[in-house]
């Protein structure tokens, strides 16, 4: 039978790495982007070809969440075999000062292609991957966190999951469809949106040790979180649409960091050794070598509510599903360290030849 996948929130990091994953398994795979002023897919133009040539395989739509007709039609003329939902407002810092439009888009709009699967009469054909997370959690009730650990979001993003979560489940419980939610615990890779706090750091690492910039700004550095590498956390999200049961399924490398050590992993990778002294908001990092601070605090970066601590167990995902991580977090660090490092690079010489100015806000 010919697969076919729909993917929303294509041109974000997951969706880049999902479409390369499920192309080279010979799917045919469309994906629903925003319109925008710029084109906004530097993530998926290596996939991209021409519509005009014969048999392609990756082809965008346009569309957005928050359009339930929008969603209908782009369902009812691709008449997929599989949706992965990843489209999302993904930003836990941005939910609480768009706490509407996040539920809008990631409540609402996990509903409405679940409705919109209902109405054309694709609930026994098509099966729904939900991008659920570990930030349901929340709150700590018990650690290592697994499938059956209470829910107890701590931001509007981590509500609007959890409505993502349940409509999921009770679609799959009333309706009999092959619904999944995947809680994925942190993953990055060079391809994270760069207000990510690890995108951040290791821009941050590669541009102090080029002289592109002076100080980085974070905000808490105490939150242990459980990351991973993306490309390896596609996989099982194409894996749970491959069961003969849908379930749900935690995604996770079983290890936690502070935001703290991850700064001085990144920052070894540049050859900088950073100092800590002080504490809460008056902790600096220095640069041993000339004893500069190179990293401060800075509350503005807090979150009202935080999630202090994620550890997740992927043991059902191992079990049922053969699914470990590839990648240890040194491994990620050097993946998005190299990247970040070759990309600045390219940036220093065009500065240098005055071409270009740098953003660093986040
Ligand atoms: P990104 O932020 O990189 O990508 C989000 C995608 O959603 C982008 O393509 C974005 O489009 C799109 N999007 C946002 N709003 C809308 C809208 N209104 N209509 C249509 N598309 C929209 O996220 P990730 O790739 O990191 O994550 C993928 C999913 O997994 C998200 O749902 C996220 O919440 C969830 N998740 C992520 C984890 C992680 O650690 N990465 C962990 C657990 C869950 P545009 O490019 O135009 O902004
Ligand atoms: P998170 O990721 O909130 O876990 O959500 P993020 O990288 O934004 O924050 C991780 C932790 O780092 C702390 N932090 C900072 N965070 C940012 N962004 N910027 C900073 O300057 C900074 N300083 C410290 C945060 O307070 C937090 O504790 C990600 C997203 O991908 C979600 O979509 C996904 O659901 C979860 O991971 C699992």
């Amino acid at each position: 039978m010919k697969k076919v996948a729909l993917i929303t929130g294509v041109t974000g990091q997951d969706g880049a790495y999902l479409s390369e994953l499920l192309l080279s398994k010979g799917y045919e795979v469309h994906g629903i982007k925003r319109r925008s002023s710029l084109f906004n897919t530097e993530r998926i133009d290596h996939l991209y070809t021409d519509l005009h040539e014969k048999d392609v395989k990756f082809k965008l739509h346009y569309g957005d969440m928050t359009d339930s007709s929008n969603i209908i039609r782009i369902i009812q003329e691709v008449q997929p075999t599989e949706i992965y939902n990843l489209a999302a407002q993904s930003h836990v810092k941005v939910s609480f000062e768009m706490p509407e439009y996040t539920a809008n888009v990631d409540a609402m709009g996990t509903l409405r292609i679940l409705e919109a699967i209902r109405t054309l009469g694709l609930e026994k054909s098509c099966r729904f991957y939900q991008a659920s997370t570990s930030e349901l959690y929340g709150k700590v009730q018990e650690v290592p966190q697994t499938e059956k650990t209470p829910f107890y979001p701590r931001s509007p993003y981590g509500v609007a999951k959890l409505y993502g979560f349940w409509i999921v489940k009770n679609y799959r419980e009333a309706y009999g469809m092959y619904a999944c939610n995947g809680i994925l615990f942190n993953h990055e890779s060079p391809l994270r949106g760069e207000t990510f706090v690890t995108r951040k750091i290791t821009r941050a690492a590669a541009r102090i040790k080029l002289g592109l910039q002076s100080k980085l700004y974070l905000g808490n550095l105490d939150a242990q979180r459980d990351w991973g590498h993306a490309k390896d956390y596609v996989e099982g999200m194409y894996l749970m649409l491959q069961q003969e049961e849908a379930q749900d399924y935690v995604l996770a490398t079983n290890v936690t960091t502070t935001v703290r050590d991850f700064v001085s992993k990144a920052f070894k990778r540049a050859d900088i050794d950073v100092v800590w002294e002080g504490e809460g908001v008056n902790e600096k990092g220095r640069n041993k070598a000339n004893n500069e601070v190179i990293v401060e605090v800075d509350p503005n970066y807090f979150r009202p509510t935080e999630v202090d601590l994620l550890i997740g167990d992927a043991s059902k995902a191992e079990k049922e599903l053969g699914w470990k991580p590839k990648h240890n977090l040194d491994e990620l660090i050097d993946d998005m360290m190299a990247s970040d490092l070759a990309l600045f690079q390219r940036d220093k010489y065009l500065m240098e030849g005055g071409h270009k100015v740098v953003n660093t806000n986040e």
